[in-house]
């Protein structure tokens, strides 16, 4: 501890204390060198092949030297969890190098291929990095539903009892909370009542393009109050504090106090000279102020004007070990973006990177000599073992991510029963079948919803498992004897976590508890459903969630214009190109709830498979007739790799209909009604065209026959094929050219309208009228039939 010691503390504990600031003061000097040099390298000694800029943030790291050493080589411990902002990557990697956990290799190939990441990964950097940060302002959110994550682990008991809750960290830039998911998440938070969580703003003042609004912080720390969290604003370093100390050192404070973000930095980087010229203008009448300007020369006076608490080890140790409880805290701690180098407080010094002579004096002033760029203490002025023996005490080098053991998935999941069923209704007795019996499967389930957890068909679950909550809450409408088909009790028992609307805390929400197993050491099998338009709204917090390999169940409903009546604002058009597109995220639009049962089963394993990849649902409103069938073990395999013939085609056919969704009676209707005129005619049933689209294109890239291909060599070569999906044409008509089919792709490419279905399907063009116009111009210009010999 480095806090001011209370009386009585012995001299030995004195000496301790300052033994440790002097390494950390030492080595804070060494990871600013490591950073810079590293991104120096990495633009200026590595050869470039393509003439592009590399890059690096040598302002932006220089701005968390000091914060982030005091974070890892003294605060943390291996039960804590941190986001650290994008663009001090390079002293992140300078710190995990110190601590033997980054290789040099890796450090000399920052920013190129296997080599450091630009931004901290999990999945790129491995297991040094707790949580991905990229895309400003998600890491700092994701931080908030760690700590609820923790939280629903301990009170569920899936931790183990002598485990110690860990404090979720982000160490943030300070236009980080110019995004709106902060404030998103601050509210969810203090819904929940988060603990353990510590938001490090590193409040240099400045965001890319320039020096921000004095105004706007004003607001923050209020904000922060307001939400019931502890706000410790670190200002001023012990320099400036003993100058404030001093005769007239009180209009020394007022006038920084006063003074605006622009000057302030515009003098920082003009130093001695700039600050002495205003301040003699400003505070001369004063004999104290005269006095501190005759006792400093220009290096002294910069030292001491830039002199923020969030640069000065000691007071940044102070404010961190104040703070004992588990109330959530905000530190807003001043920096000056560029902290020790040329162009310190510079406005445009986002991406500037100092140049070979800067570097060179640079290097001179840090006595770091020749060919000892890379070495661990060169040019420190403490004995290199004194230093090795500091790093190898740090509690943190030895954390490690966790193994958590995977849960069992029954061989099969209950079909629900029903003549006509939704794949959304299906969805919810499953689940609902699941609720009421007590597997080991149905206890680390956990479904989580932005206040659509009824009308998305959790209902069942949820009455069953109730709500999450630190603290009981009785259902009052139950207890008042309010008739109610939903039972919404709440406890640190309950397994569903009601969000607000805020699509992005979903995704959040999502990535931290499909991160419960590295992050926690047990795994949770999240749930999460949404309408499916509004994927689109937190698409950079689900893209951000798949990015750090976080793994869950992702069930949107109502889907597309199927909705019908409930109203065209709601209709989704692009997302099966999402489904298609995204990495790390399979997606499957099932007709009929045989399927759904066969593929959520599959899902629970497949989100816990090394190497799997979270799943995406898109499910439909829509009650369609089920087929009557008893699905044998390759129907099943064919629904899980995304396609099979729902109507066999006679040998050598002459069209099929390749549907997805909840146009499977379309599909079947008009391939009945072509019966006359083609009697062969097939149905092509397409329960993932993402699936099918990746086997395709990996099979093309190996030279081995795709399943597709498989499928359509059914039809006589050259047939026609009509593709009809409730979503955008483009997701199935690749289809065409798997085979060289003639393709008329039917689909919806506008929205907008209310309807039912009937009137909706015809104006977009996917009925079954419009399937049978389709099929007859694909026969009309399918290549004719070559006599097969
Ligand atoms: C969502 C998103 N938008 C834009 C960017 C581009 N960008 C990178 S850094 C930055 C400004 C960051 O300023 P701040 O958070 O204050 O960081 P620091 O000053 O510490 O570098 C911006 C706009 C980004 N990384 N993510
Ligand atoms: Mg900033």
């Amino acid at each position: 501890m480095l806090r001011a010691l209370p009386g009585g503390r012995s001299r030995e504990m004195d000496a301790a204390s300052a033994d440790r600031l002097a390494c950390l003061q030492a080595l804070e000097r060494k990871v600013l060198w490591l950073s810079t040099w590293m991104i120096h390298n990495a633009n200026h000694l590595r050869p470039s092949r393509d003439g592009l800029k590399v890059g690096g943030h040598q302002a932006s790291s220089a701005s968390a030297a000091t914060l982030m050493t005091a974070l890892y080589l003294e605060i943390m411990r291996p039960q804590d969890r941190i986001a650290v902002k994008p663009h001090a990557a390079p002293i992140f990697h300078a710190l995990q190098y110190l601590l033997g956990r980054q290789s040099l290799e890796k450090l000399e190939r920052f920013r190129a291929f296997g080599g450091a990441q630009a931004y901290p990964s999990r999945t790129k950097d491995g297991d040094i990095v707790d949580f991905s940060t990229g895309s400003v302002g998600l890491g700092v959110g994701m931080t908030l539903f760690a700590s609820l994550v923790q939280d629903y682990l301990r009170l569920h008991h899936l931790l183990p009892p002598d485990m110690l809750p860990g404090r979720m960290i982000a160490l943030a830039g300070d236009a980080e909370l110019d995004e709106g998911n902060i404030y998103e998440a601050l509210l969810e938070g203090w819904k929940h009542d988060v603990r353990n969580l510590w938001w490090v703003v590193d409040y240099n003042r400045q965001s890319l393009d320039a020096v921000v609004s004095d105004r706007l912080f004003g607001r923050i720390d209020a904000l922060f109050e307001m939400f019931g969290w502890r706000v410790v604003t670190l200002k001023y370093g012990r320099l400036l504090e003993a100058a404030f100390a001093h005769p007239d050192g009180a209009h020394l404070r007022d006038w920084i106090d006063a003074c605006p973000n622009s000057l302030y930095s515009a003098l920082v980087y003009k130093g001695g000279e700039g600050w002495r010229e205003h301040l003699r203008r400003d505070l001369n009448r004063y004999p104290g102020i005269r006095a501190i300007l005759n006792e400093h020369d220009d290096a002294g006076l910069a030292r001491l004007m830039t002199n923020l608490a969030g640069h000065d080890m000691g007071s940044v140790l102070d404010a961190f070990h104040a703070v004992t409880d588990d109330r959530p805290t905000c530190f807003i701690a001043y920096t000056i973006k560029g902290y020790g180098l040329p162009f310190a407080g510079h406005k445009d010094n986002h991406a500037g990177l100092m140049n070979p002579q800067q570097m060179a004096l640079f290097q001179e002033s840090m006595a770091v000599p020749a060919g000892a760029e890379w070495e661990h203490f060169a040019g420190l002025d403490l004995p290199p073992e004194r230093l090795a023996d500091f790093l190898a005490r740090v509690p943190l080098a030895g954390g490690k991510r966790h193994q958590s053991a995977p849960i069992a998935v029954p061989a099969a999941l209950p079909v629900p029963r029903g003549r006509r069923l939704s794949t959304q209704e299906a969805f919810g007795r499953i689940l609902g079948g699941l609720a009421s019996g007590d597997s080991a499967l149905a206890a680390h389930i956990v479904t989580t919803s932005p206040d659509v957890t009824v009308s998305t068909n959790l209902g069942n679950w949820v009455n069953r498992r109730g709500i999450f909550d630190r603290a009981e809450h009785a259902d009052i409408f139950r207890e008042e004897q309010i008739v109610s088909a939903q039972r919404w009790a709440a406890g640190p028992q309950g397994q569903h976590i009601e969000l607000g609307i805020a699509e992005h805390n979903l995704f959040l929400q999502l990535a931290a508890l499909g991160l419960a197993g590295p992050l926690f050491g047990t795994r949770l099998l999240p749930i999460g459903t949404i309408y499916d338009p509004f994927i689109k709204r937190g698409l950079d917090a689900l893209n951000y969630a798949l990015y750090q390999d976080a793994r869950f169940i992702l069930v949107a409903t109502p889907s597309g214009i199927t909705l019908a009546p409930e109203g065209g604002a709601h209709q989704s058009v692009v997302e099966p190109l999402i489904g298609l597109g995204q990495p790390g995220l399979v997606c499957f639009e099932p007709a009929y709830a045989d399927e759904l049962a066969i593929l959520l089963r599959w899902a629970l394993a497949e989100i816990q498979e090394e190497g799997g990849e979270s799943v995406y649902f898109r499910l439909s409103t829509r009650p369609i007739e089920q087929p009557e069938r008893a699905l044998d073990a390759a129907l099943a395999e064919a629904i899980i790799a995304g396609a099979y013939w729902l109507r066999e085609p006679a040998s050598d056919a002459e069209l099929a209909i390749a549907y997805c969704g909840a146009v499977a009676p379309e599909a079947l209707a008009a391939c009945e009604a072509i019966g006359e005129d083609l009697p062969g005619a097939g149905v092509l049933a397409i329960t993932s065209p993402a699936r099918l689209h990746r086997d395709w294109r990996a099979a093309r890239a190996s030279g081995t026959r795709s399943m597709a291909e498989r499928l359509l060599a059914r039809l006589r070569p050259g047939a026609a094929l009509v593709t009809v999906a409730d979503g955008h044409p483009a997701i199935l008509s690749w289809l065409g050219g798997v085979a060289d089919n003639f393709v008329v792709p039917l689909g919806v490419d506008r929205f907008g309208q209310s309807g039912d279905i009937a009137e909706l399907y015809r104006v977009y063009g996917i009925d079954c009228e419009a399937i049978i116009d389709a099929a007859a111009r694909a026969c009309l210009h399918a290549r004719p039939a070559v006599r097969r010999q």
